[in-house]
């Protein structure tokens, strides 16, 4: 009896401590191409995933059922339903129904404050939103709005928290060619409340009430990368660094957030955003033996996974060259001349090639160079400055994984010519490179956010094999911390008079 009197007394002071959505809101993400969900329990790190939907629905997270519980809803533009269900689990949708028209984008939020989400729409053709505080009935259209008023301009996406903790949900716009945010604290027309940058252009907005235990019970936003597959939640809606930053999807994949109750956890994250970071070609002549050894070592490494912050050895990772694992005698240079075919270092010899090929790959990717050495004499086949003789146990090629994401070592070759590709994540570009008759080609492919990350070279000087020469080979690694650089020097020698 005490108790109640103290609860009934406190609701008039702060009626929302007594709401149902009190809990603090995780956050997930769903592969769109294949309408895998994936819920992300922080407290236990452990991942729920689950299918719900087919490939190219709308995913949101709202509790339909009053329970305290988020689970997913879809907008199926095809068919024009929207599919909502009751639990964090695969199965058929617990109430369907026809919903606005073609282009409206479902907003789920408790609009009124009664402990329920419902499904309102914000229809950017009129910059628009209609409030709907109650579900469609089964298999029958939605009703009339129970109001609608202005906001937001031509091209922003909109998104949906409680932003004053009011109990009541608001709705915010993104512009996502700028990573503007703007709100109102009411659900009505005028000046926004809140107006900040957060993030950068292409990032996916979403909010919630990221602080875990206890929940502020003020939603702030949230943004989903899809270039790094990053989520970063800020616990205030102003300019600022995220407060949690964790890579959880990929480019298939956008965000959703809610209170999720118990979920099992102990399923695969989605699959990290692993793209071609370089890729480098050199060529060469058909069929002479040294090319038998560059693809025995091509193989060796093809498919080598480097962690992150570890290093990748060439030379350990081939060990001696021996007949018994298949390489043949072929011409080395030896103090600078040519020389073949009776010494040990003939077996497995002109293997620099490959060393060269995969030096490429590891510049153009802005990869941490730890051990190369350039050839004493230059070789107009390989690019001038940016390559690298091979021996064993030296001159080596090393690199260090100075990314987040794991690098793989793939290789492809034909009779004339020696590919090396890494895939992983840089956050930024692809660049895909060949050296050709003298002559390098490098071209540069955006692939995920907009401010990638961006590797430029450059080489002054000249060399010829005759003359020698000397090289100031710089590179220009720029990401959104800013430019760095790294020079190294080269002095070709020439024949001695
Ligand atoms: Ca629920
Ligand atoms: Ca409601
Ligand atoms: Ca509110
Ligand atoms: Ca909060």
């Amino acid at each position: 009896m005490f108790s109640l009197l103290l609860a009934a007394g406190f609701v008039g002071i702060a009626s929302d401590v007594a709401r149902a959505d009190d809990a603090s809101d995780g956050f997930g993400v769903v592969d769109r191409s294949s309408g895998q969900w994936f819920l992300f329990d922080s407290s236990a790190e452990q991942t729920t995933s689950f299918y719900y939907g087919t490939p190219y629905d709308t995913p949101f997270m709202g509790d339909w059922d009053c329970d305290g519980i988020d689970t997913p809803g879809l907008y199926r533009r095809s068919d024009g339903y929207v599919y909502l269900r009751n639990s964090n689990t695969p199965g058929f949708a617990n109430l369907k129904y026809y919903f606005g028209i073609p282009n409206d984008v479902p907003l789920a939020g408790d609009f009124d404050g009664d402990g329920c989400d419902t499904v309102s729409i914000y229809r950017p053709s009129e910059q628009r939103f209609y409030v709907i505080n109650a579900l469609g009935s089964e298999d029958q259209g939605l009703g009339a709005a129970d109001y609608s008023f202005d906001f937001g301009n031509s091209g922003d996406k909109p998104f949906v928290g409680d932003f004053d903790n009011d109990g009541i949900d608001e709705v915010g716009l993104h512009r996502e060619s700028s990573g503007r945010v703007y709100f109102r604290n009411s659900l009505t027309t005028g000046v926004a409340d809140s107006d900040f940058i957060f993030g950068i252009p292409g990032d996916k907005i979403f909010a919630g009430d990221w602080e875990q235990k206890p929940a502020s019970g003020v939603d702030s936003v949230g943004i989903f990368r899809p270039g790094n597959g990053t989520v970063y939640l800020r616990f205030s809606n102003n300019v600022g660094n995220a407060d949690v930053t964790k890579q959880f999807g990929n480019s298939n994949t956008v965000p959703v957030s809610g209170s999720f109750g118990d979920v099992p956890g102990g399923d695969a994250a989605p699959a990290l955003p692993i793209h071609l970071v370089s890729r480098f070609t050199t060529y060469h002549s058909c069929c002479e033996p040294r090319v038998t050894n560059i693809q025995i070592m091509a193989r060796q490494v093809d498919g080598l996974v480097v962690a992150p912050g570890d290093t990748f050895d060439l030379n350990a990772r081939i060990g001696p060259r021996t007949s018994a694992k298949g390489y043949v005698p072929a011409p080395i240079l030896l103090n600078g001349e040519g020389y073949c075919c009776d010494h040990p270092l003939n077996i497995g010899g002109g293997t620099s090639q490959f060393g060269t090929t995969i030096y490429g790959a590891i510049f153009w990717g802005g990869f941490e160079d730890i051990t190369h050495k350039p050839h004493s004499r230059y070789i107009a086949r390989y690019p001038l400055g940016i390559e690298a003789t091979l021996g064993y146990p030296s001159p080596n090629v090393v690199f260090r994984n100075d990314t987040d994401f794991p690098v793989t070592v793939r290789t492809r070759y034909t009779s004339s010519s020696i590919t090396v590709e890494l895939w992983g994540n840089n956050s930024g570009r692809t660049i895909v490179g060949s050296h050709q008759g003298g002559r390098s080609y490098i071209s540069v492919t955006r692939s995920g956010n907009l401010q990638a990350r961006r590797v430029t070279g450059q080489v002054t000087g000249s060399a010829t094999y005759d003359d020698g020469g000397y090289v100031v080979i710089k590179r220009w690694i720029t990401d959104l911390s800013g430019t760095t650089s790294r020079t190294w020097t080269h002095r070709y020698v020439g024949s001695p008079d």
